[in-house]
């Protein structure tokens, strides 16, 4: 059985979290592969919602595996408060959530690290959610890093000491004002380790292998999005990992051959949270509306979203840097009563006009060139059929079909579980 992705189109926040959980009925196993408790990935059903930062998406249904993969990064204070908020429902964690070994374990100067290396960029930040996920992908690919695997052994304190010593050295470094009590925050992980400890730990590669070969389901779950990708994003305003297609394969350890469907998740319109250039973005009423409506805010942070138009350039360059399969719009909900939608088709970059995002998107230099489209009144967020779909939502969507070349499978139409219609 081929293992299928599902992968934010954005700037994240694109409602995977939903998705995966409407989709798990379909699969065996559901694989985080990348990024850590940076994400917020919510989940709405029976009228309660929930957060997950680390935990895959698929740990609501009682049938499903959910691997935590070799690409995340685990805070296990961030995690053990996670399992704490599943404790209410009953939920077997101790046999329906299995941890790499492989994926490396953020320590709490990582998060002192991130802190620092913010503040010390001023203005420049990049606008981190502040979980420590670039200080631990860096030790990690400096090879200084602690593994979830390394807390098995003996010698694994030793380990960590000294790479906290060296990380208050570095805190030191930046000379920032960061107010801290680093044993205090020791106490709480060292604590949370022995959490993390009471769960499996395997080798998800091997242990995903076997679970293809006899014919189980896989669905791999993308955090952040493509354009936040370190490679492919708009960088330095980046996470610091491989958000697409391609991060699966070394994330999971599952072989490009064997990927079949790419779902890739945008929204009917674009938010950034964080810094960064986004050329679509609204500073206007209409932008505040699409906030408010949408209920834009950060599921880790709380920060308010950025919001804007649709941007077809991008949304086209990372339906390519994917090899996306089929598409699923959310939150067309949002746009209900907006009389005029625009769709940037192209830009006006230094005077000329381009279809492809250049290397520096500057702000100052680079103008989107807009479609405008009819808006539809209708409410969608009660509707349970494409066939009570408005005739400019059906435009809308259309548009977009023929210019990204890539149907459009599923139309969410609120953030519950039912809310979703497949086309
Ligand atoms: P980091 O923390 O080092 O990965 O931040 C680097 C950039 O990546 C952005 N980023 C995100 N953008 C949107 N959603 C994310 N997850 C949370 C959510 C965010 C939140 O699902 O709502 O609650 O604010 C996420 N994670 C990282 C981040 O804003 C930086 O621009
Ligand atoms: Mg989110």
């Amino acid at each position: 059985m081929a293992v299928d992705l599902l992968l934010g189109l954005q700037w994240g926040d694109e409602g995977k979290g939903k998705i995966v959980d409407v989709l798990t009925a379909n699969y065996n196993i559901i694989a985080r592969f990348q990024g850590g408790p940076n994400a917020g990935h919510t989940l709405e059903f029976d009228g309660i919602k929930h957060v997950l930062r680390t935990i895959p998406s698929g740990i609501f249904h009682k049938d499903s595996t959910n691997v935590i993969g070799n690409g995340v990064v685990i805070d296990p204070v961030v995690f053990a408060k996670e399992l704490e908020g599943l404790d209410q429902f009953d939920i077997d964690y101790k046999s329906k959530l299995i941890i790499s070994r492989k994926a490396h374990v953020i320590l709490p100067t990582h998060r002192l690290l991130d802190a620092a290396s913010e503040a010390s960029k001023g203005k420049a930040k990049i606008g981190s959610t502040l979980k420590g996920i670039g200080p631990t992908y860096m030790d990690k690919t400096g090879r200084n890093g602690i593994r979830v695997g390394d807390l098995e052994l003996s010698d694994w304190k030793e380990k960590y000491r000294s790479l906290a010593n060296k990380h208050e050295a570095m805190i030191e470094f930046y000379n920032v004002d960061i107010q801290y009590n680093l044993k205090e925050m020791e106490e709480e992980f060292f604590e949370a380790v022995e959490v993390l400890k009471s769960l499996q730990f395997i080798d998800s590669e091997e242990y995903l292998y076997q679970a293809q070969k006899s014919g189980k389901t896989i669905l791999a779950e993308g955090a952040q999005g493509s354009l936040l990708d370190i490679d492919f994003g708009t960088y330095p305003f980046v996470t610091s990992s491989n958000t697409t297609a391609a991060g699966a394969c070394t994330g999971l350890g599952v072989a490009p051959n064997q990927i079949g469907e790419v779902y890739g998740i945008f929204k009917a319109y674009t938010t950034r949270v964080g810094s960064g250039p986004f050329p679509t973005e609204l500073f206007d009423s209409v932008g505040d509306d699409m906030a408010r409506i949408g209920h834009e805010f950060g599921a880790v942070t709380g920060r308010a979203r950025r919001c804007g138009w649709l941007d077809l350039v991008a949304l086209k360059y990372a339906c390519q840097v994917n090899g996306v399969t089929k598409l699923m719009m959310m939150k067309g909900d949002v746009l209900s009563g907006f009389k005029t939608l625009k769709i940037c088709t192209a830009y006006k970059y230094k005077g000329e006009k381009i279809t492809h995002l250049p290397y520096n998107i500057e702000p100052e230099n680079l103008e989107p060139v807009y479609s405008e489209f009819k808006g539809w009144k209708e409410d969608l967020t009660k509707m349970t059929d494409k066939s009570q779909f408005p005739k400019e939502l059906n435009e809308y969507i259309a548009f977009l079909e023929k210019e990204l070349e890539i149907p459009i499978h599923v139309v969410s139409v609120g953030p519950d579980r039912k809310q979703t219609i497949f086309m």
